[in-house]
């Protein structure tokens, strides 16, 4: 292996807020090119695929697994009108490779918006899938308005808690988590106390010597706070693992591969099987991102896994779901510029507008009399649901494109509210 793509493509993490931004785009050039990542004794090392006879040996023998993640199925604006097509892109894929997958995580947002439609589309696809077993955690996406009660039905029986559990494969300890539920304004993804206590209980029983995949869908390591692509409490469940000599993190959410290795534990996002998202800070707020037409496919995908018993190993091959077109580089680009959607009427109805757009809200406070009306309109590509911080009113449905939300006031006070499913997005109504 050339010496210098190793160093190019290893991300320590030396920066207080845990970026390395400049190592995340490196990384992400080379995902786009199919690259193979293989942990040893806490070292991650890359070679990109080249189709030769080594890449094959390397993922022959041992236990092979897949992770597909954020399908949204639902989902239908520009960014991708039909995320059904590349999701089962992505099974084809997987069906294709040769090799049967033992099982499949899948890291959340099955749905766009949690109907039980989207939901037995999704699993019309998967079901295709040439394996034993899918293994579910819950995206945001997946819960809501129920607090996550239909995705526990459909796909969390004999789970623990909000749906969290552990299995064991060829030796390995395999652990879902649940970080998506109870958000609080202006924080992060959540574990939850009762969740990192049963963590805690669950690792007991197992020696160091003994590899650790977890999986979830919020990234378990701070990618990028500014837009909620962090969990609050993941430190509390990474000091349960350090003692373990090779720790596994899959995540998705993000949409889009990223790495970093801490220790003996290597983190790891996926890319979606639906639609890219813009690099951290590339654009003004998170979301789906539109490409041109030819490339979509090239920044989608899924990964494969691959675990040599006695190696303590695991590979880890990202595949897009098409090469990227020739000219066209595969990272993901900035953020398109948008129209405005901000600059739309003050009033209407008779109520003062609170416009969502690019995950803010504007204005991020407004004054009503007593008495008064006030509307959300959602601007997004994206759902977002509006909580009262302090339950003084009903939350919202989940708000679509263009939907809204009309609530009166009566009682004089301040009004914190948040995005139950961006909890970074928060605002308040003050009442005179
Ligand atoms: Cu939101």
């Amino acid at each position: 292996m050339d010496p210098e793509i190793m160093t190019d493509t290893i991300v320590h993490d030396h920066g207080e807020d845990g970026i390395d931004r400049r190592g995340f785009l490196k990384c992400m050039a080379w995902a786009g090119t199919g690259a193979l990542w293989v942990m040893q004794s806490g070292v991650l090392r890359s070679m990109p695929l080249t189709g030769t006879p080594g890449d094959a040996a390397a993922l022959k023998g041992g236990l092979f697994f897949a992770q597909i993640s954020d399908s949204h199925i639902g989902f239908s604006k520009e960014a991708n009108p039909d995320v059904t097509a590349t999701l089962q892109a992505a099974v084809d894929r997987l069906n294709g490779q040769g090799r049967r997958p033992a099982f499949v995580l899948h890291t959340g947002d099955i749905s766009q918006l949690s109907k039980p439609t989207e939901f037995d589309t999704a699993d019309q696809v998967i079901k295709g899938i040439r394996t034993e077993r899918v293994f579910y955690v819950p995206g945001e996406h997946d819960v809501l308005g129920d607090n996550g009660k239909q995705y526990l039905a459909r796909y969390g029986r004999k789970t623990r808690g909000d749906g969290w559990y552990s299995f064991d494969h060829s030796g390995v300890h395999f652990v879902g988590l649940v970080n998506v539920l109870n958000l609080k304004p202006g924080g992060l993804g959540s574990l939850g106390a009762e969740q990192v206590a049963w963590l805690k209980r669950d690792l007991a029983g197992h020696p160091a010597s003994t590899p650790i995949v977890v999986f979830a869908h919020v990234p378990l390591w701070t990618v990028y706070p500014d837009w909620g692509w962090g969990t609050d409490d993941s430190e509390q469940a990474l000091a349960l693992l350090r003692r373990f000599g090779s720790v596994t993190v899959l995540n998705g959410h993000i949409h889009q591969v990223m790495q970093k290795v801490e220790g003996n534990v290597a983190f790891h996002t996926a890319l979606s099987t639906a639609f890219p998202q813009p690099a951290p800070g590339t654009a003004p707020s998170p979301g789906p991102l539109k490409v041109e037409p030819a490339r979509l496919r090239s920044l989608l995908g899924l990964a494969s896994v691959t675990y040599h018993q006695g190696q303590h190993s695991l590979a880890i091959v990202d595949q897009p779901l098409a090469p990227a077109p020739a000219g066209m580089a595969a990272a993901a680009p900035a953020g398109a510029q948008r129209d405005s959607f901000a600059a739309g009427p003050a009033v209407v109805g008779g109520a003062r507008v609170i416009r969502i757009d690019n995950f803010s809200f504007l204005p991020p406070e407004l004054h009503v009399p007593k008495g008064g009306k006030v509307m959300w309109i959602n601007g997004d590509d994206v759902p977002h649901l509006i909580v009262s911080a302090d339950q003084r009113f009903r939350p919202s449905s989940a708000l679509d494109t263009n939907d809204q939300y009309t609530l009166t006031l009566e009682q004089p006070g301040t009004y914190p509210y948040f995005c139950s499913l961006h909890p970074k997005m928060t605002g308040r109504i003050v009442v005179e």
